[in-house]
């Protein structure tokens, strides 16, 4: 039994040696698999799906690829290699050496800032659950289920530190983990965004681009915090995010280069009539997928965020490699912040301090806005004149200081009315959605592509898109 749990998480964390360690992750597997099994992707339980593996932490183990039914994927406990000498990052305790265990004065805090990230692992895969049964081809099916497996890893990457420095506290998070529910009234899962429905393959690929990507932003906060464990955790969750943001980021520029080549078929450039994704339309989903994300940064001005920094909980970005940064205590400076008061918008000084989501928002806006830009390079280079933009860091805020405020896409204040009136054309329809649904009809034959996106501009693994990514088990058009 020790030995056959052991087999079955590949791990760096010698987890043969710690039997209460062991004892703890044995009782939580059997809940995992069963939440797995009824919240994981739907159907495909018994195809071969082409995924790469974690075995270890070296550049050669962490992307191990093979056929795996998904039931059979190892989801593995990783801890990237200590930095030698590394001291803390950031806060009152600057300099200082960094804590194996948990300080029981920031006991509590810590505990909650790990449940809100692995809260949102399970969510996203609950989230995308669907999404297989319109796969526009093998890769992208086989690039979805990559992403679920990891974002399960990543739950069971945040269980191991609960089960290993929380104690009883830790184990009962960690059941709770596996019983709230994406968009569930009675029991959701914690912070907004991962509750939205995900319909449709557009969401998704808006998902992994803006969705994911915070999640690389607050990752690497987290691989700056004091308690070395979390570092370490999230310092090897990062090397996997990248290809889910690879995902979302050509996944929303193979659907622009298809509508660019789909709108000089069109007789009147009216894609739709073609099956393909009119340009307003994909704005409306960024739009949409965007301003959600900005909210999960928190407040601009926080005193949560505050004391995460002061307490050497959670860092700035790249905080210790940074050379700009030169002041890791935050106790001088101050942020300015454009507030709207009284209708008109003025500047606000935020403590430095209390501005770090702020701060870590502006590094993922500057992400953003770049992958922008190489969509417009495709619109461009297609000869194609209108542009994608990401909407201002005010619109549609339900966080922060802009929540409950009213501001176009540009970010100039507007009344409510005028929010209202522009429902349609800033946000996705009930007529889009349909539209999109109606177009969502899976190809799952090799080297095969949807009609409304472009194929990728190459394989997984060195392979090409003519690579079978799935076998199937049995004829997957007479299943679905
Ligand atoms: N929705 O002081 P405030 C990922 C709450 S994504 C609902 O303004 P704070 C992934 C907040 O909890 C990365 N509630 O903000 C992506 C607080 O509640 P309490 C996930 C929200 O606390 C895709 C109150 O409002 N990781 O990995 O400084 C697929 C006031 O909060 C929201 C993390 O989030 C919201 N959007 O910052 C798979 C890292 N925003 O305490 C995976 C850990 C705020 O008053 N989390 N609230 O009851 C954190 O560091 C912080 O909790 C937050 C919020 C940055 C989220
Ligand atoms: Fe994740
Ligand atoms: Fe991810």
């Amino acid at each position: 039994m020790r030995v056959s749990l052991n087999e079955s998480i590949p791990n760096n964390i010698n987890l043969g040696e710690n039997r209460k360690l062991q004892k703890a992750l044995m009782a939580w597997q059997p809940n995992f698999k069963e939440w797995w099994n009824e919240m994981g992707p739907s159907d495909f339980k018994e195809d071969q799906i082409y995924l790469r593996t974690a075995i270890s932490v070296e550049s050669g183990g962490w992307a191990n690829f093979k056929y795996v039914k998904m039931p059979d994927y190892r989801f593995g406990i990783f801890l990237a290699p200590k930095l030698p000498d590394r001291t803390i990052a950031c806060g009152d305790d600057s300099g200082k050496k960094s804590w194996d265990l948990v300080p029981g004065e920031w006991r509590k805090e810590l505990r909650r800032i790990i449940v809100t990230q692995a809260d949102t692992e399970p969510a996203s895969v609950e989230q995308q659950r669907m999404l297989g049964h319109t796969a526009p081809s093998l890769y992208d099916m086989r690039n979805l289920f990559q992403v679920n497996v990891e974002e399960g890893r990543h739950l069971w990457a945040m269980v191991y530190l609960l089960h290993k420095h929380f104690g009883r506290d830790g184990r009962e998070e960690a059941d709770e983990l596996l019983q709230r529910r994406s968009g569930n009234v009675d029991s959701p899962r914690i912070l907004e965004t991962f509750n939205k429905p995900m319909q449709d393959w557009v969401d998704f690929f808006c998902f992994t681009m803006f969705t994911d990507r915070d999640g690389k932003y607050q990752l690497g906060a987290l691989a700056e915090s004091a308690f070395e464990p979390l570092a370490r955790s999230t310092r090897f969750m990062l090397t996997e995010e990248a290809h889910h943001l690879f995902v979302g980021e050509t996944g929303v520029d193979r659907i622009i280069r298809r509508t660019c080549e789909l709108m000089r078929e069109a007789p009147d450039g009216d894609v739709a009539k073609l099956g393909g994704i009119p340009l307003d339309l994909m704005q409306r989903y960024i739009n949409e997928w965007a301003s959600s994300s900005f909210d999960l940064f928190g407040g601009e001005d926080s005193s949560n965020a505050a004391t995460f920094f002061s307490r050497s909980l959670k860092g700035r970005w790249n905080e210790q490699r940074d050379k700009k940064i030169t002041d890791h205590v935050g106790l001088e400076n101050h942020y300015d912040l454009a507030v709207l008061e009284q209708g008109r918008m003025t500047n606000r000084e935020v403590p430095l301090r209390r501005a770090m989501n702020a701060l870590l928002l502006d590094n993922y806006h500057q992400d953003v806005v770049r992958g922008s830009k190489n969509w417009n390079k495709s619109l461009e280079e297609a000869g194609i004149s209108q542009r994608m933009t990401i909407p201002s860091l005010r619109f549609n805020r339900s966080q922060g200081v802009y929540a409950n405020q009213f501001f176009n896409p540009a970010g100039e204040p507007i009344t409510e009315a005028e929010f209202e009136a522009n429902r349609d054309n800033w946000f996705p329809s009930a007529a889009d959605r349909a539209y999109v649904k109606s177009i969502m009809t899976p190809v799952l034959e090799a080297g095969k592509v949807a009609n409304w996106i472009a194929p990728p501009k190459r394989g997984i693994n060195g392979n090409n898109l003519d690579f079978e990514y799935v076998r199937f088990d049995s004829d997957p058009y007479v299943r679905a």
